[in-house]
């Protein structure tokens, strides 16, 4: 087969801190699966490359909660999520570690070559420091508040929430998320990525270059970066884990694991490389490859302004054809989450499904979360099983198999001259590899999967319609050209399923006894054959016995599942209720410096673009002022209006999404999290009383 074209594939490396959910499946990899295996299929040459992402905050942190070395976590989590991936049908072609010495010198050649190229800037300046655990503090080691969207949970490098890259200094109250202590500034050096230098690039390739075929959720981010204003970005840091920067005076440094993690798709492409006996460089080097990065929306500002960047100084690599990130998947309407165990861990999902990849991935792909962030729910996941995989496309395919059986002994029989529908119908089929084809090269995985499962409804109506148990009781004709048709529809499926339910594809293949093609006598149906060949399954064809290809989900075991994750919810409860520890000793002087009053609010918006945030106009007896708060996702702007409220008056005003905010209303959380104001319990009291 003439190779169409060669692509390199890359999907997020995931970090070794924990297992693979539902969120990274639906986001990354089963999308990036999906394209890649259709590539393959359709004459492509294709190096699918991943990895685990062994460095970074996340990894020694969770060595600290559990008690063990960095090295204990990454070996834990790399087996795990390397034996699942393989389990569940993901094709990489490879799955490296960044812990892995090709990558440790991989990542170190590329920061030596922009060094020697004088691509950095080399600076010491004020970082933050704990004085208590004696370590300078980014990254996930410091949280404090977003200075873009309010998120009170931003890291040192980056606000999860509105997806800004941040520098840790940027944050508002920094926390260390070591000692909990309140940060100090201290000097230290370290090398920068002037990305301002790059802005007229980024302008020119991706705002221009990419405006039209680029999703809007990645352009519309990417958009809003450049035009804030790119700055120079720290690549290094002041940790011992990671990889060393090698260059003189970095003693104590390593470098930024978002430097080094993207470099990790180049290291896992040599390995993989090295071990077919392929060269790699055409795969990253060679100006007709297509470089299409598959990540999650928090993952953008890396990929579409850093790396990039990063290889344009570099000088000798392609840059990505597209990065069509997805958004976020929640699970039963809450944010999934590692450290809360809200999330369906891959691993998890496979023992309790055996044998039931395909539902998932079908699921996931029916509902991903491709131009919104998109629900899980168990009610659907068993919907889809139950009302499609199994109600249309198994029913459909069982059918065929058992009549070709029973009337021919599995035998295709000879059609006789076809009606006016079964010319229809063959014709509906023909249309449809162009159809899905169009879909998966626009990154359209939802869409795709419906055309699919159109194609299973095509056969299973024409069946009913056409009635062959009845028919063959009066037109053996007419019977067999009805099944032969059908045949030709189950064909059609066993490949064009391929992509989406790979072990449904094979099981298919099997019943069909279509031995792959290659093989002397193959009758396997190849993607552009079924839309030009007029015969995929030939007359006298032996097919086999046939089996069930999917089984109902039955309420039991989707209870079970949601039984799970209330013991979770319970066990996140019972765990928020632990008490924060007390702060240190506050002097009274330090008290009577704090102006609270009572207040009402009496004006209320969503902040544009910011999921968090509510702008406030609050009544605090003083005067009428703005007041934005993080409770937009606790409370709408309605139900707000006209409450009470304590709010302390004389913090210092701040931006916030470039809105002022002068002042900051008290709150707390119930044991579900949700948010409380802290308000007079009588209704006489006036705004502007003091709260003392
Ligand atoms: N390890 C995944 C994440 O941010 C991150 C991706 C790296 S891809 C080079 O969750
Ligand atoms: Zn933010």
């Amino acid at each position: 087969m003439s190779t169409k074209g060669r692509y390199t594939i890359t999907a997020a490396l995931p970090y070794t801190n924990g297992p693979i959910h539902i969120g990274h499946l639906a986001g990354v990899y089963v999308p990036a699966d999906i394209y890649s295996r259709y590539l393959r299929i359709t004459g492509n040459d294709v190096a699918f490359i991943c990895g685990s992402d062994e460095h970074g905050a996340a990894i020694p942190m969770r060595a600290k909660k559990e008690g063990v070395s960095p090295q204990v976590i990454i070996d834990k989590y790399h087996t795990i999520i390397k034996k699942s991936f393989h389990d569940f049908g993901i094709t990489f072609d490879n799955y490296s570690r960044t812990s892995a010495s090709i990558h440790h010198e991989t990542a170190s050649e590329f920061f030596k070559k922009m060094y020697e190229d004088g691509k950095f800037i080399e600076e010491t300046s004020e970082q933050l420091y704990d004085p208590e655990a004696d370590q300078f503090l980014a990254d996930r080691f410091v949280t404090g508040t977003c200075p873009k969207c309010g998120n009170e949970e931003a890291y040192g490098d980056q606000c999860e929430n509105c997806g800004s890259t941040l520098s840790a200094t940027e944050l508002i109250n920094p926390k260390s998320t070591i000692s909990g202590a309140e940060p100090i500034l201290k000097q230290t050096k370290h090398w920068f990525l002037p990305l301002d230098q790059y802005e007229d690039f980024l302008r020119e390739w991706v705002l221009v270059g990419h405006k039209k075929d680029w999703k809007t959720n990645v352009y519309g981010q990417i958009k809003s970066w450049v035009d804030d204003g790119l700055r120079p970005r720290a690549v290094t840091r002041d940790l011992d884990w990671g990889i060393p920067v090698p260059v003189e005076g970095a003693e104590g440094k390593v470098l930024y694991v978002w430097f080094d993690a993207p470099i990790g798709y180049i290291s896992s492409t040599k390995e993989w490389a090295q071990r077919e006996g392929k060269d790699w460089e055409p795969y990253w080097k060679d100006k007709d490859t297509k470089l299409v990065h598959f990540i999650g929306k928090d993952n953008i500002v890396f990929h579409c302004i850093i790396f990039p960047s990063m290889l344009k100084a570099e000088g000798s690599y392609i840059l990505p054809e597209n990065v069509p990130a997805n958004e976020f998947l929640n699970l039963e309407g809450n944010k999934l989450s590692t450290s809360k165990n809200w999330a369906v861990w891959l691993h998890e999902y496979l023992e309790d499904f055996p044998n039931k990849q395909d539902v998932l991935r079908y699921a996931l792909t029916a509902n991903a979360p491709e131009t919104k962030d998109n629900d899980f729910t168990w009610k659907d996941f068993q919907a889809r099983n139950n009302n499609e995989l199994v109600a249309i496309f198994g029913n459909f395919i069982n059918r065929v198999v058992v009549l070709t059986n029973k009337y021919y002994d599995g035998v295709i029989p000879a059609p006789a001259a076809f009606s006016e529908i079964d010319q229809q119908t063959l014709a509906e089929l023909k249309a449809y590899p162009a159809v899905i084809s169009s879909s998966i090269e626009r990154y359209r995985f939802r869409e795709a999967s419906q055309e699919l499962m159109n194609v299973a409804r095509l056969g299973n109506k024409y069946l009913a319609d056409e009635e062959p148990w009845k028919t063959i009781k009066t037109d053996e004709d007419r019977t067999k050209t009805v099944l032969y048709v059908a045949l030709q529809i189950a064909s059609a499926l066993a490949t064009l399923s391929e992509p989406f339910l790979p072990f449904t594809s094979t099981k298919l293949k099997g019943i069909l006894s279509v031995t792959p093609s290659g093989v002397e006598g193959s009758v396997e149906t190849q993607w552009n054959e079924i839309s030009t060949k007029e015969i995929l399954l030939p007359t006298g064809h032996q097919i086999g016995k046939g089996e069930l290809l999917f089984s109902k989900i039955e309420d039991t075991e989707i209870q079970k599942q949601l039984e799970k994750l209330e013991a979770t919810k319970k066990a996140n409860q019972a765990e928020n209720n632990t008490v924060e520890p007390q702060k240190d000793t506050a002097t009274f002087e330090d008290f009577t410096k704090l102006d609270m009053r009572i207040g009402t609010i009496i004006e209320a918006e969503k902040m544009p673009k910011a999921k968090k945030l509510l702008v406030l106009k609050v009544d605090t007896g003083i005067n009428i002022r703005t007041i934005v708060s993080g409770i937009a996702e606790h409370f709408s702007p309605e139900e707000v209006v006209g409450k009470k409220v304590t709010v302390l008056v004389n913090l210092a005003p701040r931006k916030l999404r470039g809105v002022e905010s002068e002042g900051m209303i008290l709150m707390t959380e119930n044991p579900e999290g949700k948010i409380v104001f802290l308000n007079p319990d009588e209704d006489e009291v006036n705004a502007g009383a003091v709260v003392s």
